[in-house]
């Protein structure tokens, strides 16, 4: 299996994210990846490349102009309001919520900030849009793998993705990698495409921009919104709108879910994308489903990814692995590279 890894990726890196009243050190650091890169190559478990090259009309498939255009200016106008920006991350404080509008695009840069974010636990830096593009990137490469026939393929990148919209950042994540993944597989001529998010939080920002569409169907596993992040989207009950009615299916579980409710859960949603009849697979990878992971709440333990990965690869499909969450930075290597092993095995 290949794997494209974004060799830019640490050019994100957060100091500070805003939680329970105080900036307390980002959960989503450049060891993260690091860690699965060197696991990867100490198992030797394929090959490891540098993205392919995309121009920037690749990501309007999925986002907005608008946001693409806030996104790559962004650092710059931070700085531009106040030399001394320099060396802090920027970090919304306000936001246009009901009743306010979100129609026009403020001059001012917080202001912007808040019109396309949601959370004020995501960092915005110096190297964050050159390293979410070339994360993008990464996610893009790894569709195309399959559109040239290859059974699967691996994203391994930072920032994550699955939080991000159409037009808005949040839950550490800027750009949608696996959103662009399945509209490449789509753009590429395959029909109908399903997308199975499995990081411990509901991927809010894929749900949201494929939730009237009948062609690609979005299915997750995660912790409930009740008590979890992202806590506004991810019920039972939000099965897509118009055309798209039936093409969503959310499996929120509660804290404390272990292994062998979860692999229900991922029989469940499996059978569903079979049913759908797609004919390629988008995996959202996060890791955060560990039980030592620092900020979630299921209790899955190493071994128990050498399933995931065989269980995934039993569903027949050309499968694109697209890495997300995953916090307990020291384990995070083994367990994504179990997936990866699993599956290669099957
Ligand atoms: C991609 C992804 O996994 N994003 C998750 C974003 C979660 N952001 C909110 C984190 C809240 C941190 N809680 C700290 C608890 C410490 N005990
Ligand atoms: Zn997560």
């Amino acid at each position: 299996m290949i794997t494209f890894y974004n060799h830019l990726h640490a050019q994100h890196q957060g100091k500070f994210e805003m939680f329970r009243g105080e900036l307390v050190p980002c959960f989503e650091v450049p060891a993260r990846a690091d860690h699965v890169l060197a696991e990867l190559q100490r198992r030797e478990l394929g090959t490891v490349l540098h993205p392919h090259a995309f121009d920037d009309a690749a990501l309007t498939s999925i986002h907005s102009p608008r946001y693409l255009h806030f996104l790559e200016n962004a650092w710059a106008d931070w700085v531009a309001l106040d030399p001394a920006n320099a060396q802090r991350d920027a970090l919304p404080s306000v936001w246009p919520i009901r009743t306010l509008r979100s129609d026009i695009v403020p001059d001012n840069f917080a202001a912007r900030m808040g019109l396309f974010s949601y959370d004020a636990g995501s960092p915005l830096t110096a190297g964050t849009w050159v390293a979410a593009r070339a994360g993008a990137h990464c996610a893009l490469s790894a569709a195309q793998q399959l559109v040239q026939g290859d059974r699967a393929a691996f994203a391994l990148s930072r920032p994550p993705g699955h939080h991000a919209g159409m037009d808005f950042f949040g839950g550490y994540c800027f750009l949608n990698n696996a959103a662009l993944a399945a509209q490449h597989l789509r753009d590429a001529g395959m029909e109908r495409v399903a997308i199975l998010d499995i990081d411990y939080h509901h991927g809010n920002g894929t749900q949201a921009i494929f939730y009237d569409r009948p062609d690609v169907f979005f299915a997750s596993i995660h912790g409930d919104p009740r008590t979890e992040y992202p806590f506004y989207l991810g019920h039972a009950d939000e099965t897509g709108a118009g055309a798209g009615q039936g093409a969503n299916l959310n499996i929120p579980l509660p804290r404390g879910t272990g292994f062998a409710q979860w692999s229900e859960a991922l029989e469940h949603a499996l059978q569903a994308i079979r049913r759908f009849g797609a004919q390629s697979l988008v995996v959202s990878l996060g890791m955060d489903t560990f039980e030592g992971d620092p900020i979630s709440g299921f209790t899955l333990q190493s071994a128990d990814y050498l399933q995931v990965g065989q269980r995934l690869a039993a569903a027949g499909l050309p499968t694109a692995l697209v890495f997300e969450g995953g916090y307990a930075v020291a384990e995070v290597g083994v367990n994504a590279v179990n997936v990866l092993d699993g599956f290669i095995g099957a």
